[in-house]
């Protein structure tokens, strides 16, 4: 007696289309139905004793005219093959699954109405040799764990358990589970839907995530697909991934030193791009990246300018077409705080203002510009014009001087580099605390002395200390 392989997927969400595809890519393309479809070509070439489907096979009722067809043609190939196809329900299909199991020949439900359910596998010769015990949501929010009414009978046939579940979560609408109630039920192994991150969660016996068959946004990075299964004659479960989605998201983090320029960081995010697709183990047709660039460099400015730039990149690595979908700059100019902090000049103290606010020098010489910053901060926030928002959030009170000083960080690191570069006011992004004056900004430009009084019209004419320090001098 040979062993027994299950194709297993879960998440599939027929009906959703993956989100922030880069531009000239057909979400359509993409989408769950089409990867599904091919599952039943995938089930022929392994040539596996049966597809099971954890759950979330639909996205949500509305969409059962788009599933029905794709559901239908994959449960027609399948059953030309030979091969069953088992589903059990999640809390996004619950009254989808049951409805399409009565409408199309060869799918399988198990676990209807919440009831535990077992199919046995048999060989040629009619033996059993896997049983697949499954269980349904029967609502869309099933707070208690499925394993508390498992009442199926346990025989010497090894025996495979499929459920939508919450492992170990801390919401409990979603049929939560124990791992442990898992790893001690007798069963060989469980395959799991609901989280849409894959993974095995315990070994022997095997839990598994198979996760979202194809990833639906940004944040279900790298690769997605169906798993393989295999259970052989003494029992023994082993899986592994078939990495069949077409498409993955990633992150991806290029750090930028003082020398570098825009094209050196251009250059930098390129070889960062190729190395994430040499490292990973899909050969997803896309991969879309979520790009942060970090670090004290010179090409801060250009890359606060030019940041739309970086998703004009287009590369193929080893067969994959590799695009930028959100830049995040985070970096830093290539200004050495602790050098210039204490100076007699605006970036002196921008310098010793975001050392003190980082916690690297003490606050006390920085009171009053703080004081006057969360002083700006909440009489911004109670102010008139914001009073529509305030009503949308009622458990926002006021900024905390915490979220005042984040602010204050924000608009130094912003005056720094304004400071540094003497391009003018168009950067100063938040206004809430600014008050930009254009007339203000344009005279001081054309002052002898320079950035320093644009620095100081713009900005800080609310901080006293600041302004006692320079305007007066
Ligand atoms: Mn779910």
């Amino acid at each position: 007696m040979g062993s027994v392989e299950v194709l297993c997927v879960a998440d599939v969400h027929i009906g959703r289309r993956p989100s922030q595809l880069p531009a000239r890519f057909d979400a359509a393309d993409f989408s769950p139905r089409m990867i599904w479809t091919d599952i039943a070509q995938t089930a022929v070439d392994h040539d596996v004793n049966a597809v099971v489907v954890a759950g979330d096979l639909v996205d949500r009722e509305n969409k059962y005219a788009e599933a029905y067809g794709a559901v239908e043609s994959v449960a027609t190939t399948l059953e030309e093959a030979g091969i069953p196809l088992l589903c059990v329900a999640g809390n996004h299909d619950y009254d989808v699954v049951p409805d399409l199991a009565d409408a199309i020949d060869g799918v399988r439900l198990l676990g209807r109405n919440g009831e535990w359910e077992r199919e046995t596998l048999v060989g040629e010769g009619g033996e059993a040799r896997l049983q697949i015990d499954g269980w349904s949501f029967p609502s869309r929010y099933y707070p208690e764990s499925p394993l508390d009414e498992y009442d199926l009978d346990r025989d010497s046939v090894p025996q495979l358990g499929v459920v939508h579940a919450d492992l170990n979560g801390r919401e409990d609408r979603y049929a939560p589970v124990d791992v442990d109630a898992l790893a001690t039920s007798g069963h060989a192994a469980w395959v799991l839907g609901h989280l849409h991150s894959s993974g095995v969660r315990h070994e022997s016996p095997l839990v598994v995530y198979p996760g979202s068959l194809q990833p639906l946004d940004s944040s279900e990075t790298e690769g997605h697909g169906a798993w393989l299964l295999t259970v052989d004659s003494e029992g023994a479960v082993d899986t592994r991934p078939l990495f069949s989605a077409t498409l993955q998201y990633e992150d991806i983090v290029v750090s930028t030193g003082p020398d570098q320029g825009f094209h050196d960081v251009i250059d930098a995010t390129h070889d960062g791009l190729r190395e994430t697709v040499t490292e990973s183990d899909s050969e997803a047709e896309l991969l879309a990246a979520e790009l942060t660039l970090e670090g004290r460099t010179a090409a801060h400015t250009d890359l606060l300018d030019r940041r739309a730039e970086f998703e004009q990149i287009e590369l193929t690595e080893a067969g994959t077409a590799v695009r930028v979908i959100n830049v995040s700059i985070d970096t830093t100019p290539a200004v050495d705080l602790t050098e210039r902090a204490g100076e007699d000049d605006p970036v002196g103290y921008l310098a010793g203002l975001l050392l003190a606010l980082d916690g690297d020098e003490p606050l006390d010489p920085y009171q009053n510009v703080i004081e006057a910053a969360h002083a700006s901060a909440r009489e911004t926030h109670e102010s008139n014009a914001y009073r529509e928002l305030r009503s949308h959030d009622e458990t926002y009170d006021r900024p905390t001087e915490d979220e005042s000083k984040a602010v204050l960080r924000r608009q130094a690191r912003s005056l720094l580099t304004l400071s540094l570069t003497s391009k003018g006011c168009q950067r100063m992004s938040e206004p809430a605390m600014t008050e930009v004056d254009e007339s203000e900004a344009e005279r001081s430009d054309e002052d002898d002395r320079g950035t320093p009084v644009v620095v100081e019209s713009v900005m800080l004419k609310r901080a006293p200390g600041f302004r006692s320090r320079w305007i007066h001098r």
